[in-house]
Formats: C-alpha cells, structure tokens, sequence
C-alpha cells in the first residue's frame, strides 16, 4: 500500500516532468521497486546458458555467459512502466540487442512472435517487431544489473508495460503463431501498451492476441 506521504512524493516526483512523458495513470516512486513473482534465482557461471530454439531457419544455437560478453553492447536511454502504475524514468540501458541473436540464429520465414523464456518458467510472449525494439540489458545507468533486477540479463522493451521484459533471460523460443505468456495467460493484456493503457486481456480486441 502507499501512504499519503508517498503519494505526495510521487507527485512531488511527477512535478517536473512534461506531461507528455508518463503513461496514463502511471506515478513516479521512490527509486526502483524490485518487483517479481517467485524467487530470485542464483546465477551459476558453470550451467547458464542462453539458448535460441523453436522454429529456427537453421540450427538452433546456444551461448554461454563469456559469449554473451563477446557480443556487441548497445544504449538505449528509456522509461520504464509497469502495469501496478510505477513508471521509472530515463533509465540508460546497456545491453545486447535482440538482434544480435536474431542475425545469429535466424528464424524461418513463417515466425511472427517469440516467447522470452526466464528461470523458473516465467514467459512473455512478444511479436518479431516488438522483440525487435528491446534490448537484452546487462546494465542500468552504469551499474550491473543486481540480482533483484534480473542480473545477469534481462529483456527490457521499452514501449510495453514491463512485465513483457523477463528478468533473468534463458532462452528466446521462436514461434509460428502467437501463443500467451506466463502474464498474458493470467489477464493481462497480450499486448500491453502503457499508452494505450492494455492492461487487461478483457480489453483485447479481435485480433489483439490468441484466443483462451
Ligand atoms: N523472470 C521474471 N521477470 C519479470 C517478472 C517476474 O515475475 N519474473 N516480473 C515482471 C514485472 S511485472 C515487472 S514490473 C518487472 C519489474 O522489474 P524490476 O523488479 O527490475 O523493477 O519485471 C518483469 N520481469
Ligand atoms: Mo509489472
């Protein structure tokens, strides 16, 4: 619960930002709440692996965390929303681009999403383009991820509601046809634009996601 001291915070903290740059009731918190389902899991050099698999156009391809590291960085300064309504601004990002393990492992003609899978199953489900404009961060603002924040990697996309981006990445799956993820399969919208404010699966419209 937040206590009328921080919703006076949170406004104090919205204060100067244009009006343009928080989604529709979105607040701005204290810091960056760590925020997941389950437990954080333990990052183990020796077994962790990254792996590309489902409807590939070649071989499926995996990478282990020195491999990661070889791959090229990028930056991206972004905000951050969650569906609860925090909304973290201009965060600078540094990770590896989703692309890198498109162009890597290719998939086949026919794919129009991925499914993002993380340890202990978590899953969000992401079509190609929106895969696409994400970045597989390493770090924020200069800092390694920590634990809590999905260290050593985790999928951040920018323009969905948060939880389309799995802390603690394991594998890509690429997919033939759309198929609901760990959130999108418990009510939440299958696309989830914070500006559009698609945060329940019963305001989908036709075409929005797959059918239950
Ligand atoms: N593996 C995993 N990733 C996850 C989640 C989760 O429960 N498990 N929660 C999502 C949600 S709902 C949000 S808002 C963000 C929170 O990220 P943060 O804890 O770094 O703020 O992580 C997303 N990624
Ligand atoms: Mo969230």
């Amino acid at each position: 619960m937040t206590s009328p001291l921080d919703r006076i915070g949170a406004r104090k903290r919205a204060a100067g930002v244009a009006a343009d740059r928080l989604p529709p009731g979105q607040y701005i918190p204290r810091g960056w709440p760590v925020l997941h389902y389950g437990r954080v899991p333990a990052f183990d050099l020796a077994t962790w692996d990254f792996r590309v698999f489902g409807a590939t156009a070649g071989a499926e391809q995996s990478w282990s965390w020195p491999q990661v590291e070889a791959l090229p960085r990028v930056e991206v300064e972004a905000d951050f929303h969650c569906v609860t309504k925090f909304s973290v601004l201009g965060s600078t990002w540094r990770g590896v681009s989703p692309r890198s393990f498109l162009e890597a492992a290719p998939p086949a003609a026919d794919v129009t999403h991925v499914m993002v899978w993380a340890e202990y199953g978590y899953s969000s489900n992401l079509s190609l383009a929106d895969f696409s404009a994400g970045l597989f961060a390493t770090d924020r603002n200069g800092e390694p991820l920590t634990s809590d924040h999905g260290a050593p990697m985790r999928l951040v996309v920018p323009h969905l509601y948060a939880w389309k981006g799995p802390k603690w990445v394991r594998s890509v799956e690429y997919l033939t046809a759309d198929r609901r993820g760990f959130w999108e399969e418990r009510g939440y919208h299958n696309r989830a634009d914070p500006w559009l404010e698609q945060r329940y699966s019963y305001q989908e419209s036709p075409g929005d996601g797959p059918e239950f």
